[in-house]
C-alpha cells in the first residue's frame, strides 16, 4: 500500500452512526475518504448472516469508489467476503498467521509502544496504527490517551513506514498528529457525527497535503 492511501482513515460500524450506515458510508466515500474500515461492535452489533450482508454492502460502496476496505478483526468474515485487507490488535490472532492467509492483501497493526511497532514491521504489517492520541468515547477499552511522544518517535525509528494515528482526533486536532508524523488519520466520530461530512473529509485532507 502507499502512505498516502492512509490520509483519511474512516472506521465506522452500525453502533456509530444515528443515521443509516450506508448513507453515512456513501456520504464519506463521495467527500474522499482513502480507506475503510468496517468495525462492528458492542452490544447490539450484527452477527452472523447479517454482519455478512452488511458487510458486503459496505464493500460493495468501496469498490465503486476504488477505496481499500478493510474488515477489523473478524479474520474469517473479511477472508470469506475477500475483503482488501484485515487490521488487527496485540490481542488478536498471531501476526504470521495472519499474513500467510492474506498474502497480497492489507494487514494493519495497532500498536502502542516501540517493540510492539518493531514486531509488527518485522512481522509483515503493510501498516500501523498508534493510538488512542486524545480521548476517545468510541472505544470505552482504550488505553489512556498517549498524545504524540509515542508517535513521533515511531516515526523516526521507521521514516518510510506507514502509520496512521487514531483516538479522539477532530478536524481541531489533526495538524498535530501529521506534524509528528502520521500519514493520515482513523476517525471514527470525527466524521460519523459531522454536520458536514463533506467539509470534515476536506479539511483531514488538506492537512496531509500540506505536510507532504
Ligand atoms: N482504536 P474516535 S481508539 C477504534 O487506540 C479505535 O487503538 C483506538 O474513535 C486505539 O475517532 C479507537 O471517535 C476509537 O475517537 C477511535
Amino acid at each position: 500500500m502507499k502512505r498516502t492511501d492512509l490520509a483519511v482513515y474512516f472506521i465506522m460500524g452500525t453502533a456509530n452512526c444515528t443515521s443509516d450506515p450506508l448513507i453515512v458510508l456513501e456520504e464519506s466515500l463521495k467527500a474522499g475518504i482513502t480507506i475503510f474500515q468496517l468495525r462492528e461492535k458492542g452490544e447490539h452489533a450484527l452477527k452472523g448472516q447479517e454482519l455478512e450482508h452488511f458487510a458486503i454492502a459496505c464493500q460493495t460502496l468501496c469498490k465503486q469508489y476504488h477505496v481499500p476496505f478493510i474488515v477489523n478483526d473478524d479474520v474469517d468474515l473479511a477472508s470469506k467476503i475477500d475483503a482488501d485487507g484485515v487490521h488487527v490488535g496485540q490481542d488478536d490472532r498471531a501476526l504470521e498467521e495472519i499474513r500467510t492467509k492474506f498474502k497480497g492483501k492489507i494487514v494493519g497493526v495497532s500498536v502502542h509502544a516501540r517493540e510492539e511497532m518493531m514486531k509488527a514491521v518485522e512481522g509483515g504489517a503493510d501498516y500501523v496504527g498508534i493510538g488512542p492520541i486524545y480521548q476517545t468515547k468510541s472505544k470505552p477499552d482504550a488505553k489512556k490517551p498517549a498524545g504524540v511522544t509515542f508517535l513521533h518517535q515511531a516515526r523516526i525509528m521507521y521514516p518510510e513506514f506507514p502509520v496512521v494515528a487514531i483516538g479522539g482526533i477532530t478536524e481541531q486536532n489533526a495538524s498535530e498528529v501529521v506534524q509528528a508524523g502520521a500519514d493520515g488519520v482513523a476517525v471514527i466520530s470525527a466524521i460519523c457525527e459531522s454536520p458536514n461530512i463533506p467539509a470534515t473529509v476536506q479539511s483531514f485532507h488538506s492537512l496531509s497535503q500540506d505536510f507532504k
